[in-house]
């Protein structure tokens, strides 16, 4: 049985942990829930049991706490996840603080589940666009070599927290937006997170920087547009990928069906291919719209949908935890 903490228990990550951890019956011993001062006191239902959220402080991990799953923001694990992992915590964090340490392993369980023990007392959970692209380009890269991959996302409001879903609501209803710079109810804003010097956003920045260290192909040529649209929950993606070896359509179907964490959702005569609305509330990558690339001579296009509050962020965190629990 294992001793278990949640940093940022009161956020929308956080609640997904409890959840999940709750679905998936973790042997837990104990479960710490922690916020800031002004989440402290509230009280939470976990298997039946109230359990009070406290306060986070630089004492939360003087008690036995076997893994502590981070969801707070970057500046909150970039002070406290080297306090927990000092107190020999092994801290799974869902910010963007620690992803490109080079002593961090930045992991998808299915995609590269082996970097999870190169850890010193932090694994880094990817951004949510990352993990749902990975999982299916692990599969095409090992049966065609990638060569090189453009993503286009269509991310959800659920993506900027509680206030992008504030955001929606308020825009349905004819009001001013509060948290994005335009109405997103019928817009599509090319800008999540802040702009770069280079014209990037740091969404696009995470998504090529974390793919390449995910898949270890470091200088792997990839370019990104990330779009917010008004969807309330689940991010769908566009990805096109040059090949080393032609790819065969059918073998990569195959492929996709065997593969755990994949539904292959690709009927288009009867309009059967990934949506959020389908993908909402569950934990797998859902890929359609398989097709050959015509304007190069070895190109794939693939349209993925993922929740990604759920496999997107807190299920693969929980899974990672369960991995270090088996061993
Ligand atoms: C977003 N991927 O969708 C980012 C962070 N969750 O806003």
């Amino acid at each position: 049985m294992y001793n278990i903490a949640i940093v940022g228990a009161s956020g929308l990550v956080g609640g997904t942990f409890l959840k999940v951890l709750e679905e998936r019956d973790l042997p837990i011993k104990n479960l710490y829930l922690f916020a800031s001062a002004r989440s402290a006191g509230k009280e939470v239902i976990f298997k039946g049991k109230t359990l009070v959220i406290e306060e986070l402080t630089e004492n939360s991990f003087d008690r036995e706490i076997d893994i502590a799953l981070f969801s707070a923001g970057g500046d909150i694990s970039k002070k406290f996840a080297p306090v927990a992992s000092e107190k020999g915590v092994i801290v799974v964090d869902n910010s963007s603080a620690w992803r490109m340490d080079e002593n961090v392993p930045l992991v998808v369980p299915e995609v590269n589940p082996e970097d999870i023990f190169k850890n010193n007392g932090i694994i880094a959970n990817p951004n949510c666009s990352t993990i749902q692209s990975v999982v299916p380009l692990k599969v095409i890269d090992e049966l065609y070599g990638i060569k090189r991959v453009v993503y286009s996302t269509y991310q959800a409001v659920s993506g900027s927290g509680i206030k992008g879903i504030e955001d929606l609501q308020r825009g349905l209803k004819g009001e001013e937006p509060k948290t994005y710079p335009h109405p997103i109810v019928n817009n599509c804003l090319p800008h999540i997170d802040s702009f770069l010097e280079n014209g990037y956003t740091k969404e696009e920045e995470k998504m090529i920087n974390e793919t390449r260290k995910i898949l270890n192909k470091k200088n792997l040529p990839i370019t990104a547009t990330c779009v917010r649209v008004p969807v309330l929950n689940g991010h769908s993606i566009s990805i096109n990928v040059e090949l080393e070896r032609e790819a065969n359509l059918e073998e990569l179907k195959a492929k996709f069906r065997e593969t755990k964490g994949i539904v292959l959702e690709d009927d288009v005569k009867n309009n059967r291919y990934p949506l959020a609305t389908e993908a909402n509330g569950t934990d797998e990558v859902y890929v359609g719209r398989l097709r050959k690339d015509f304007s190069i001579e070895k190109g794939l296009n693939l349209w993925v949908v993922a929740d990604n509050i759920r496999k997107g962020a807190a299920t693969n965190a929980v899974q990672i935890a369960e991995i270090l629990m088996k061993k």
